[in-house]
């Protein structure tokens, strides 16, 4: 195998080296995971977006391995038969030997082979394969952890499946990629009856990790402290615990998605991974290059509907001055961080009235939680709203008659006739329509565990209720978003779109797609030290905050600074003016190419390098000796903003009092980002090919 060497073709400037060739038709590659065809948390966005970069380079040797569940089937997946002769001689075999396996195409792009378990259908073996796993590693199940026993069956047939494979592979070399504690089980079967297969497994997140954050203890201060198997056995989760760590132990190679879990797996899994595999995302870029800007304004515009009805009778502030924030993801409160983001919105608006701004923040929690549906209250703001516009388009209607009319005669009319008594009375009654007794509600719907809930909790305590002087707004969605949603009909993307910065300062999140996903479609997010992302993003960009990446320091500092820290971001934000805010999001959008799997996906590449050649070392004798370098690599500051030593607050758009969209501004802000590219100087000095199509909005 030959090892690193840089090539001169870039994405928009970022380092390159040849990918690790590696004789792709000569080997097979799987890769399982619980959430294959099967969206549970990030891991599925993970595979999902990865899909088409490793179909593209694997073909028809590329498959995933999941469970089967029918309604996922139904939707997703084309059946069809294996190509493969290995697969399908192993797919016939087990089918013969009372297991249900389905196969087909995952129709998602790059449409990859997926192998899919029933596992119901297969539970009768549980006794017997509890015993097998016990005979491989001493692990014992409790009866009445129902998900540890679907990932014990789950990962026995995929020891088994795997096992039929190599016995049919006919020379081809097998790499197999296992997922998350929950697919761990089959590669620690595989392990144990020595199947010839080079193994790598990736964790997303440690279990205890996420269990000792959420408990609100000190975690990365006490990482070494820990007696891990107390921790575990007190938190009962003793056995998933062996079954993750075991996984990890067994693996040729072990990988995670960050810098910061990969410490966390140190301490908690005692083996320090070999590679760091950052998530990325499958990014589509626009043919028209302002297009997302577009989307912004469009997306906003139905953010803006929504706002009027929610806040109908209050609407006494400007919808052209107020901007919109929100966080969304698990409802893990402190974890991710909604409990300091809501003790600095309560002292963001604190600022804005003390400076009397005319800024409005509405800010938005998109966390889901157990309720009983939509409030009527919420609802009834909508109807208003709606039965308001209808009133002001049959006046209009009967307006335009008349003065078409008048016209027509040659008048230009009196404009004090041409609304009659009836006109005005109908006007006054909608005006009328739209008091309200009450504050406008700060949950759209009723909640189960309302007097006990944190964020309304929370909510009660700093007193953000929504009332008239509030600067802060703050709205709570317990239920992710759909387009077919009555009261907020918008797919999560689309909302993204419309809003102006999203806000994740995690505590615990070993990547954190969210702001991943804010960044390629241009909208600033809030994230921290402390999230895999933020440190990728911190590692590799000279000046993050000038390209609307903010980023909170929740490890050096205490949870006061902290929180001043994203207080200052919230109001810096808000101080900016529409002009700058275009001109940021051109930059966050510029970084896009950091996250594309076009980029990332060499991490992968390497694990797979680096496993076959731990596995099978006489032919695949090489070890790579380290990961794709890219140390050093920094994405250069935009070159408006003069280099600043502290790389924060002060090189981001300084404000200006005037609000202005000068339509000429995005053209320098285009020639901004193509002296960009031809300043970016990377270790690797290499040429930059510019960005194919130059075709500018308007
Ligand atoms: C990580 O996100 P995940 O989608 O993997 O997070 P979850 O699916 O919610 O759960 C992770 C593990 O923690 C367990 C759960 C999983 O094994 O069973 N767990 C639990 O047992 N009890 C709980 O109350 C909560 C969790 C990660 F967090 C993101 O930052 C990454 O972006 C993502 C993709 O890499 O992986
Ligand atoms: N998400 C969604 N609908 C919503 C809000 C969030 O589909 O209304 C998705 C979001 O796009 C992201 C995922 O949920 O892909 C959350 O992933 P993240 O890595 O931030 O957190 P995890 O849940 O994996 O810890
Ligand atoms: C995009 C649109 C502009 C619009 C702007 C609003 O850039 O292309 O037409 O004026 O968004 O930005 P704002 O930050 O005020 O939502």
């Amino acid at each position: 195998l030959r090892g690193r060497s840089l090539s001169v073709t870039s994405l928009s400037g970022l380092p390159q080296w040849e990918a690790e060739k590696l004789p792709v038709e000569d080997l097979l590659l799987f890769e399982v995971s619980w959430e294959v065809t099967n969206k549970v948390g990030g891991i599925y966005t993970v595979i999902q977006t990865k899909a088409k970069t490793t179909a593209d380079e694997w073909g028809e040797n590329y498959f995933l391995i999941g469970p089967y569940f029918e309604h996922n089937v139904k939707t997703q997946v084309e059946q069809c038969e294996p190509m493969n002769d290995a697969v399908r001689k192993a797919v016939d075999a087990m089918n013969q030997h009372g297991c249900q396996v389905h196969f087909g195409r995952w129709l998602i792009e790059g449409s990859p082979y997926v192998v899919l378990f029933d596992i119901g259908y297969s539970a009768w073996n549980l006794d017997r394969w509890k015993g097998d796993f016990w005979e491989a590693c001493n692990v014992g199940i409790p009866y009445n952890d129902r998900e540890a026993n679907d990932m014990l069956i789950f990962g026995s047939l995929t020891a088994w499946f795997l096992k039929e494979v190599t016995d049919h592979a006919d020379g081809k070399h097998v790499i197999v990629q296992f997922h998350e504690w929950q697919a761990g089980t089959g590669l620690i079967l595989s392990r144990a009856r020595k199947l010839p297969i080079a193994t790598i497994f990736t964790t997303h997140a440690t279990l205890l990790g996420r269990y000792l954050c959420a408990a609100n203890i000190d975690f990365y201060n006490h990482l070494d402290k820990f007696n891990i198997d107390k921790e575990a056995g007190e938190r009962q989760i003793y056995h998933r615990y062996c079954m993750e760590r075991a996984s990890v132990h067994c693996a040729h190679v072990f990988t995670t998605v960050s810098e910061i879990t990969a410490i966390e797996a140190e301490h908690m899994l005692k083996r320090k991974p070999d590679v760091i595999t950052p998530n990325g995302l499958n990014v589509k870029k626009f043919s028209a290059v302002h297009e997302f800007q577009n989307l912004h304004a469009m997306y906003k515009a139905r953010i803006q509907d929504f706002v009027r009805g929610h806040f109908y009778g209050h609407l006494d502030f400007d919808l052209e001055k107020t901007l919109f924030f929100f966080i969304a993801g698990r409802y893990e409160f402190s974890n991710k961080g909604a409990d300091i983001f809501l003790e600095s919105l309560s002292r963001l608006n604190f600022l804005l009235r003390m400076h009397k701004s005319n800024v409005t923040a509405v800010v938005f929690f998109i966390m889901p939680a157990k309720t009983n549906n939509f409030n009527v209250e919420t609802l009834k703001g909508q109807a208003v709203r709606k039965q308001l516009w209808d009133t002001v388009h049959s006046m209009k209607e009967k307006f335009g008659k008349k003065l078409y009319d008048a016209l027509l005669r040659g008048e230009i009319p009196d404009m004090n006739d041409i609304l009659d008594r009836d006109d005005l009375t109908i006007m006054k009654r909608a005006i009328y329509s739209t008091q309200r007794q009450s504050l406008p509600p700060v949950t759209t719907h009723n909640m189960i565990d309302d007097s006990t809930d944190p964020i309304l909790s929370t909510i009660r305590r700093i007193g953000l209720f929504n009332n008239r002087a509030d600067r802060v707004k703050v709205i709570l969605h317990p239920e992710f978003l759909s387009s077919t949603s009555p009261l907020l009909p918008m797919d999560y993307e689309e909302f993204v779109r419309g809003c102006h910065l999203g806000v994740f300062p995690s505590y615990y999140e070993p990547w954190g797609y969210t702001p991943a996903e804010c960044t390629v479609m241009g909208i600033p997010s809030v994230t921290t030290n402390l999230s895999g992302f933020g440190c990728f993003m911190q590692e590799h960009v000279a000046d993050p905050t000038a390209y609307g990446i903010y980023i909170v320091d929740r490890r050096f500092c205490s949870p006061d600074d902290s929180c001043n820290q994203l207080t200052q971001f919230l109001y810096g934000f808000c101080k900016q003016s529409r002009r700058q805010r275009i001109i940021q999001r051109n930059r966050t959008e510029r970084l896009s190419d950091l996250l594309d799997w076009r980029y990332l996906g060499r991490y992968y590449q390497h694990a797979r390098h680096l496993t076959l050649s731990r596995a099978f070392p006489d032919k695949f004798h090489m070890e790579p000796t380290s990961p794709p370098a890219t140390e050093g690599f920094k994405y250069p500051r935009p070159s408006s903003v003069p280099p600043s030593p502290a790389g924060s607050q002060a090189s981001s758009p300084q404000s200006s009092d005037v609000e202005d969209e000068n339509e000429d501004e995005r053209y320098d802000e285009e020639e901004e980002a193509e002296r960009d590219r031809l300043n970016i100087k990377s270790p690797f000095s290499l040429s930059h090919a510019p960005r194919g199509k130059k075709k500018l909005h308007g």
